[in-house]
């Protein structure tokens, strides 16, 4: 799309704009509307999401941060002494924290996340509260290739990545995901993950359709986005949240449903919906212990330690390259 289509910037649309419009395009282009779940993560949807994680339904966050404190000391036995950590994602979490309180003197932290602003702001919070550690934040989206800084000293590696966002990940995406750092690492470094446990389906759609509607709002949020940022024209309230957990393929789903037949424009394409017809927004993945070990088995990792809580809820794996 040229620079001029997203019509309400003054100036030209930056680089993350022109990626932003073309996804939408080609998502609600396809037979099978959709739009990553990434786009969700704007200023206001990062705040609806830290709201999320305080829900009485969501359970995730709280119980991998539990299974963190609980497991911890066994955790860092399995990492081992003088390790660079290497995280996906920013760092903001208490997990993390939790995590670099109790590493064995790490070599240095890598938090790696694509949000500039974000990345640095958590990374100084960090050299406030752990003066000794040497922090070396690196803007790159952790999907595409990208450079470490030199690690020359490091006894190996461990890669962090809390939070089950590898659920977000469809099956071929997780596995290339998982193939990519598997590849990156060397022999003998490790890989620290939290996934989301199969469970009673009430637990699972109440945690992503909370009674509150703030998951609503959360899903909501993404037609505002389109609007202001790409000069969309969603009628907002002519669009509601349905979320359901989809048992062939233990996945949550999340879809915006159109209450009636509409047009949408945006780019200066119209999209026609259909009564009932929703953009997929979202899918997270549920696993079991077994199912994971063998996706990761598929990604040359393999299987070390494993965690979870009273309930198996949520599940920390350890593997190694
Ligand atoms: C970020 N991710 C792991 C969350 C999840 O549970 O899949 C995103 C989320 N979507 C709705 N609620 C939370």
């Amino acid at each position: 799309p040229s620079p001029a289509v997203v019509s309400n910037c003054a100036i030209a649309p930056t680089p993350e704009q022109q990626e932003f419009l073309s996804d939408v395009m080609q998502g609600l282009s396809a037979d099978r509307k959709s739009i990553p779940s990434k786009y969700f993560y704007d200023q206001r949807g990062s705040q609806l999401f830290d709201a999320i994680c305080e829900l009485p339904e969501y359970y995730p966050t709280r119980t991998e941060a539990s299974i963190m404190r609980r497991d911890i000391d066994a955790m860092v036995r399995h990492i081992g002494q003088g390790v660079r950590l290497v995280e996906y994602g920013s760092g903001s979490s208490v997990k993390t924290r939790i995590l670099l309180r109790h590493l064995i003197e790490p070599h240095d932290y890598v938090p790696v996340d694509i949000s500039e602003e974000h990345l640095h702001a958590t990374a100084d919070d960090l050299r406030g509260e752990f003066q000794s550690l040497a922090i070396h934040p690196v803007v790159a989206d952790f999907t595409q290739p990208f450079d470490l800084p030199s690690d020359r000293g490091a006894t190996r590696r461990c890669y962090y990545f809390p939070g089950s966002t590898i659920g977000n990940f469809d099956a071929d995406d997780a596995e290339a995901l998982l193939s990519k750092m598997a590849d990156e690492a060397e022999q003998g470094d490790g890989l620290l993950i939290g996934f989301d446990l199969q469970k009673d389906v009430a637990v699972l759609e109440a945690a992503y359709d909370d009674a509150q509607g703030v998951t609503a709002a959360f899903n909501i949020n993404l037609l505002h986005r389109m609007n202001q940022e790409l000069d969309a024209d969603f009628d907002i309230d002519a669009f509601e949240h349905r979320s359901f957990y989809n048992r062939r393929h233990h996945r949550i789903e999340m879809h915006l449903v159109s209450g009636g037949k509409q047009k949408v424009s945006i780019g200066g394409k119209t999209f026609r919906f259909d009564e009932g017809e929703s953009i997929l927004t979202e899918y997270s993945h549920k696993y079991t212990r077994e199912g994971f070990t063998a996706l990761a088995a598929r990604s040359e990792w393999k299987s070390e330690a494993f965690w979870t809580d009273d309930q198996s809820y949520f599940a920390v794996m350890y593997l190694t390259r």
